[in-house]
Formats: C-alpha cells, sequence, structure tokens
C-alpha cells in the first residue's frame, strides 16, 4: 500500500466571523478582520479531519475579479460548518428589524445563504451553530424571533453576559429524529446557551429535533436527501468539564459520517 491508495482525510470549510471595527491595541487600523474561534476548528479536527477557513467573498471587492466563487468553494470541500457569530439582518426573513436587534452584517449573511444553499443543492452535509441553525431556517423561509423574551417566546433567558458558556439549560430531543437518533440512549440532557434570537416559524421542510425546557427549538434538520442540520447551543464548548452537558463528538462525527457517505456519491 502507498500513501496514495489512502484516502485524503475529509476537508471541512468553516465560515469565519467578521470584525470590521478592530479594537486599536490590535493594529491592523482601518481593516477588516475574518476570524475563527479556535474551538471549532480543535473538535472537528480530533476526529480526524481537515480545516480551511472560507473567507467571506465580498462580491464589490478585487477578490471578485479574481474569479474565485461559490461554486469553487463547494468543489474543493466535503461539508461547511457555520458558525456563530451577529444576529442575522430581519430583512433576510422579510421583517424590520426591532430595537433588540444587535450588530449585524449583511455581507456575511449573503455570503454564507448563497455557501449553504450550493452545499445543500451540491448533497454535501451542513452543520450550523447557533446563528448558523437560525440561518438554516432562514434559508429556507422560516423565521426567527429576533428577540426570544422580547417577542414573549419564553420569560427565561437564554444568554447570560457574565456565565456566558457557563450558562446552561435542560434540553429535551425527539427520538425519532437525527438528534433523538444520535443521543438514542436518552431523550434528555443539558446543553449550552448563548442566545437571545431563535427559530419563530419553521422553513419548508424544516423540522424541529429538539427543545429547551421553556419550548425554544433547539435543533432542526432540513428535510431533504442529505444532511442540512442545526443546534441552537455551541457543541465546540461542550468540553467535559461539566458533566451534565450532552457529549459533542457524536454530533460531529454525524456530520463527518454525512461528508464521507456524501463524498462516495
Ligand atoms: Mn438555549
Amino acid at each position: 500500500m502507498t500513501a496514495s491508495d489512502t484516502p485524503r482525510k475529509l476537508i471541512i470549510g468553516v465560515s469565519p466571523r467578521i470584525l470590521r471595527q478592530v479594537p486599536r491595541e490590535l493594529g491592523f487600523r482601518g481593516k477588516t478582520l475574518q476570524y475563527l474561534e479556535q474551538s471549532v476548528a480543535q473538535w472537528v479536527m480530533a476526529l480526524d479531519a481537515v480545516v480551511f477557513m472560507v473567507p467571506t467573498v465580498e462580491r464589490e471587492s478585487l477578490i471578485r475579479r479574481a474569479h474565485v466563487d461559490i461554486p469553487d468553494i463547494v468543489a474543493a470541500l466535503d461539508g461547511l460548518i457555520l458558525q456563530g457569530g451577529a444576529d442575522i439582518d430581519p430583512s433576510a426573513y422579510g421583517e424590520a428589524p426591532t430595537h433588540t436587534v444587535g450588530a449585524v452584517d449583511v455581507l456575511r449573511d449573503r455570503f454564507e445563504l448563497d455557501l449553504l444553499r450550493a452545499f445543500a443543492a451540491a448533497g454535501k452535509p451542513v452543520f450550523g451553530i447557533c446563528r448558523g441553525m437560525q440561518l438554516i431556517n432562514v434559508a429556507f423561509g422560516g423565521t426567527l424571533h429576533q428577540d426570544l423574551r422580547a417577542d414573549g417566546a419564553t420569560p427565561a433567558s437564554h444568554v447570560h453576559a457574565e456565565l456566558y458558556d457557563e450558562h446552561k439549560h435542560p434540553l429535551r430531543l425527539d427520538p425519532r429524529t437525527w438528534i433523538g437518533a444520535i443521543y438514542g440512549d436518552t431523550d434528555e440532557g443539558w446543553v449550552n446557551s448563548i442566545h437571545h434570537q431563535g427559530v419563530k416559524a419553521l422553513g419548508r421542510g424544516v423540522v424541529a429535533g429538539a427543545w429547551s425546557d421553556d419550548g425554544v427549538i433547539e435543533a432542526i434538520r432540513v428535510e431533504s436527501p442529505g444532511f442540512v442540520v442545526g443546534v441552537q447551543w455551541h457543541p465546540e464548548f461542550h468540553d467535559g468539564r461539566d458533566v451534565d452537558l450532552l457529549a459533542a463528538d457524536p454530533l460531529m462525527q454525524a456530520f463527518l459520517d454525512a461528508a464521507e457517505a456524501a463524498r462516495g456519491r
């Protein structure tokens, strides 16, 4: 057996967060940063896949003239992870923003929507984390609560500034769904919670599979061939230190298994 007989490792793309107002002490005066919080990348690599960051292509910029575009990115990768981050501009789901919406980034919204639709159309898996899950719902025509509490969706807070990723709540899983199957030996658990928005109306063919104890949708899957899924919590922060929290690796393994299956087709 030679090196060429060894199948190459899966290559997973992660879309970056964008920082347009860079703190002075970091330098980069007047520049925009696209960045990756390392936990996501470390989580993927721990399960033996290669991770590349996929910088946002700004349509009006010089990069566009280099003719690198969505199909080139889809062709180069076996799967896509959409990270958490800023609120989605409500115009993406046909609403006017209320005062509860935080900073938005329309360019990132547009790029990630195009990217995820292209991966889904190519039959390559997409895994959305927090904002990424919300974006999947929006991509298929769903809507969001611009703020869960202000909308009256729940009296409980799904975000806690001081506790940050130590803020958690119980989760109920539907055993008949993909997420229920992953955690087959239990239909409940705990997850962290670092979000103030959430799914309102589900998109076309989007199915919920997990809910918080106060009824907020916490996991979805697009009901189509392929594997387009999202979770509202941040599994990349479930590092085993809090034994109450659902193990993260079964989720990532399911995503990588889907990427391997898609590669074989
Ligand atoms: Mn939550």
